[in-house]
């Protein structure tokens, strides 16, 4: 299928570092698309010739909406290319896996709105992810016309870290829109994420100029979200820059993300150098510089309280996961192992 209306490799964020992962071969016989959608049994791509139902092998590796795939000419899914970034968490509820979120983000604007959802925590949470897959945070504090101290609640979320941009807006008002503009740029490609009614596809469909995502009203007793979208998508601007829709999320937990914890909190690991013991839990150590720093009034206690807790969480949970695998490997060996020996009896026989 060619259109004129086809975005370029260029516009769907292709970039030397995918292409170089291409042998001659594949050069040759295989097409690069990126997934802008993953439903239970059906998995989107779009590429220069429009888009393409892939046909996915039984024993297929992990995809996510994002991912750069190579494909053959019936839309047989070859390989997914390796990712630039990753967002990912623990799996919701009682299941140890990963949860795959999205894959090549350039920029992740985390929305956050300035009713009953405000919350430093879930927002230092969702830092932690942007940071551990090395992609630049913007925060977007919605609803702005909702909310009688925009500018506290701003300070606030400034104060998580001086350098990061914060946004705050009302979502349904185009020109309060313009300043997140400028960070689609050709070929860039930004995700949204954050709970679920705080207006992410409001903000999408509003830089795209249509509504192509649903929206939903919230709760009113309290402003909870309805879960409105269900799935992940991926929306091409018409000059070439890629917005990617998520579901909101009811809760994140943080997955193999020490080092993105402790970016997060780069304030409490230069203050943390300065104990006097190199292994100090910041508890009632003496010598202790981040509780002196709290008693002094330059830390909240809050921000350490945040800090320990999501670095406990990524351990418990790296850890759980890391067993689970150790166990599942395990079981394989066990299994090769019954399968050798009967086949050796059955040979003996
Ligand atoms: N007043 C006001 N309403 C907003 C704003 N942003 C979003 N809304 C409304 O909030 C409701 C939820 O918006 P959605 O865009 O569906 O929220 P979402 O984050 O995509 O929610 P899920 O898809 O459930 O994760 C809708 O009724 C929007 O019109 C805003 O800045 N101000
Ligand atoms: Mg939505
Ligand atoms: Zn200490």
């Amino acid at each position: 299928m060619i259109t004129s209306t086809n975005p370029t490799l260029t516009e769907l964020g292709w970039k030397p570092f995918f292409g170089q992962q291409l042998s001659l071969d594949e050069y040759d016989k295989s097409k690069p698309g990126r997934i802008i959608e993953q439903h239970r049994n059906k998995v989107l791509a779009l590429s220069e010739h429009g888009q393409h139902s892939l046909v996915m092998p039984s024993n297929s590796e992990r995809i996510c909406v994002g991912d750069w795939v190579l494909f053959d000419e019936s839309d047989r899914l070859i390989r997914v290319l390796e990712r630039q970034s990753l967002f990912q968490r623990k799996a919701p509820g009682s299941k140890v896996s990963t949860q795959l979120i999205a894959a090549n983000v350039d920029s992740l604007m985390i929305v956050c709105s300035l009713n009953n959802d405000f919350n430093l925590n879930r927002i230092e949470r969702y830092l932690a992810i942007a940071k551990e897959a090395q992609v630049e945070p913007i925060i977007v504090l919605t609803k702005a016309d909702q909310c009688s101290d925009v500018e506290v609640k701003k300070q606030q979320v400034q104060a998580l870290d001086q350098f990061m941009m914060v946004h705050a807006l009302n979502a349904l008002e185009p020109n309060e829109l313009v300043p997140l503009a400028s960070y689609c740029k050709t070929g860039t490609t930004i995700a949204f994420l954050g709970s679920s009614g705080v207006g992410k596809s409001t903000l999408v469909n509003g830089l795209l100029g249509y509504q192509a995502l649903e929206t939903g009203s919230i709760r009113e007793d309290d402003s909870k979200g309805r879960h409105t979208t269900t799935f992940r998508a991926l929306k091409v601007l018409p000059h070439g820059g890629l917005l990617l829709d998520t579901p909101g999320m009811r809760e994140l937990q943080l997955v193999a993300c020490e080092q993105g914890v402790n970016d997060t909190f780069s304030e409490i690991m230069t203050l943390a150098e300065q104990c006097r013991f190199s292994d100090c839990k910041h508890e009632s150590e003496p010598g202790c510089a981040v509780q002196q720093a709290i008693l002094a009034g330059k830390l909240e206690q809050r921000r350490l309280v945040s800090y320990q807790k999501l670095l406990k969480e990524q351990a418990f949970n790296s850890a759980t996961l890391s067993e689970k695998k150790a166990k599942d490997k395990a079981f394989g060996k066990m299994i090769n192992r019954v399968q050798n020996e009967a086949k050796s009896l059955k040979q003996g026989r």
